[in-house]
This record gives C-alpha cells, structure tokens and sequence, in this order.
C-alpha cells in the first residue's frame, strides 16, 4: 500500500491553514496553555577556555526569569567551539546533566555546532507533584492548564532568550529524545525564533500518529495518560481510547513548526514509538509546508521506508536506523548533517 492509502485509512483531521489555529487547539487539548513568554537573563558561574583539548569553550550558566510566583532558575552547561566565528546552537533538554550518555559534546564541536544542555528535571521534576521547580510558580488550576511537557518547552525558551542575547551564535535548534523528543517539537511550535526542532524517537504524543497502527505493540493515548498523565493538559485525558474524538492528530505538531524545519528520527525496532506512525506523520504535515511555500518530506518512494534511511532534502527530514530506542551518535550525526545541508 502507498502512504496516500494508508493515511486514508487513518482518517486524520485536516490540518487549519491558520498557524494560531493549530497552536490555540494543541495547547487546550494536549500539552496546555502556555504563559506569556519573560525574557531571561543569565549569570556565567564559570568559564573555561581550554575545554575539549582547548576546542571548545565551556560555559556552566544559571538562567533566571520572572514569574507570577517570584523569579526562577535553573543551571544550563554551554560548549562552544573556538575554531567557529559564529556556530550554530542545538539547544538540549537532557535527560541528566551534560556528562549524559545522549550528548557526544566532543562530536558535537568537532562538527562545528555548539552544544547547550539543561537537565529536564531541573526545570520540573518528571512526576505527579506540581509543587517543585516552575509547576510551583503556576499552579495548576483548569483542565487546559499546562503540563510539564509545557513547562520544560518553556525552560528552553528562556535559554534561548539568554543564547539569543549573547549574539555569538547564527541559528538555534531544539533537541530532545522520547518524551524530551515531544517537547522539542512542542518548544520550536510554540517558538518561531528556533529554525530546527529535532525530534528524536518522540513516539506516541510526539511525532506518532494517534489514529491507526498496531495497538499491541506500540504506545496509545489510553497507556501514555495512564502512566504520564501530568505531561499534559488534563483535556487530553478524555482521549484515552477515543483517538477518533481527537480534533488534532500528531502531524499537526510537526505542521507547527512550519514554516521552520523539523527532523523526525526514528528507530526501526522501537515499535512503542511506532516508527511508521512517525513516517506517515511527516508525510501527512507536509502540506502544511507546502502551502508555506516550502517543501515538506522529499521521499524516494510513496511506499513506507526501509529500516535505514535518510531523507533529508525537504523542509522535513526524516531518518530511520536499526536498532532500539535510545538518542544514538548515529542520531546526532543525522542531526548535524541535516542541518549542515539545509540552510
Ligand atoms: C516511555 C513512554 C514514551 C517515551 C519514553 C521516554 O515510557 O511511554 O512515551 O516518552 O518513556 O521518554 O523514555
């Protein structure tokens, strides 16, 4: 079967021609309303020079802003490589600190590419309890209200507002594997400053398609809110087994981001995040970016993909590669040389 096909088996709601129209039904029905963006300011607590065998220059910083509860901070470690007058940003939101197993930092700048990295749970803990980090500052009230999804998108926002000021790189992207993956898309949605959202294995509520796939083996709505209903708005929860009620699917996520880029890597044998689900959401969002003026996903063949690939001519890039999930230097080699190839 060709992709045409099958989405129309799927049966997925158009996606509005209105850029705030797609914004206004994502945030009150999936991950929340957002508050108005407060630029942030930053301290340097150190600086290094000679990191990387004197490559690279290694800032560990503390980002503030204001919020209706007092200001908030959290700490972000920057590389930057000293051989590139004015590099380019991929903007981290990490699972742990930079020292994690998802950031290669000496690749990264060997590529040329500067690296910020803030740990997620730095910004929101990754649980229930909205009475720690920045869910403290807003409480949590009405059934749109944001979840922490929202908030770590937020976070890195007010990193870029602090990236952006220093004025010593030339493009930013946002970065983020599984559900830091779904908040990549979400931040460069939410954020027309960003030219690139990464989404690496995002799966179910990030890149996958809601309506159809095989429901033993990959993530639905129904197991996501059971398991991770705070990442939400509460909204959303009514869609658990109602996939068909939903009045968005997740290509209107990718379509977001239009008319800025997003790359959508997957892994051939992470079935929970449902790798074809994740195609056939880049094949559906790219109208959107096609009614932009921009090319969408430029695929070689109407069929589903091989287990390796690489598209990445169009302004949706796609990737798949054997193996499991997990954020992979294959990953961000893929990232890097999208990027390197779409100006
Ligand atoms: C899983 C979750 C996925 C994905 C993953 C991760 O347990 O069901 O949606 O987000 O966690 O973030 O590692």
């Amino acid at each position: 079967m060709t992709c045409k096909e099958l989405l129309d088996l799927r049966n997925l709601p158009a996606i509005p021609s209105d850029h705030d129209e797609i914004l206004s039904v994502l945030k009150r029905e999936l991950f929340g309303e957002m508050p108005p963006p407060v630029h942030a300011t930053a301290t340097i607590d150190a600086e290094n020079p000679y990191a990387y065998a004197g490559k690279a220059t290694e800032r560990n910083i503390t980002v503030s802003f204001d919020t209706p509860n007092g200001e908030f901070s959290f700490p972000v470690n920057v590389y930057i490589p000293n051989a590139v007058e004015k590099p380019k940003v991929f903007l981290h939101i990490c699972f742990l600190t930079s020292m994690h197993r998802y950031n290669p930092i000496e690749e990264i700048i060997d590529n040329g590419y500067a690296l910020a990295v803030a740990c997620y749970l730095d910004i929101a803990s990754d649980d229930d309890k909205f009475d720690n980090g920045l869910a403290l500052k807003y409480p949590r009230v009405s059934n749109s209200d944001w979840g922490k999804i929202g908030m770590w998108a937020y976070g890195m926002q007010r990193l870029l507002d602090v990236l952006v000021d220093w004025d010593i790189f030339s493009d930013y992207a946002i970065v983020g594997h599984s559900r830091l993956g779904k908040t990549a898309l979400w931040c460069g949605a939410t954020d027309p400053r960003f030219s690139l959202a990464v989404s690496n294995d995002s799966g179910c509520s990030g890149a996958s398609l809601a309506r159809g796939g095989n429901d033993e083996t990959r993530e639905t709505v129904a197991k996501i809110v059971r398991q991770f209903p705070y990442w939400f708005c509460k909204n959303y929860w009514q869609y658990a087994d109602h996939e068909a009620a939903m009045p968005f699917d997740q290509h209107w996520l990718i379509a977001a981001n239009a008319p800025h880029r997003v790359l959508v890597n997957s892994a051939e044998e992470d079935l929970w995040a449902g790798p074809d689900g994740e195609y056939l959401s880049c094949v559906a969002a790219s109208a959107a970016f096609e009614a932009m003026g921009k090319p969408g996903l430029i695929a070689d063949s109407d069929e589903l993909p091989p287990e390796t690939c690489y598209f990445g001519e169009g302004s949706i890039g796609y990737s798949r590669r054997p193996g499991r999930h997990f954020f992979s230097r294959y990953d961000w080699n893929t990232a890097m040389r999208f990027w390197r190839e779409k100006e």
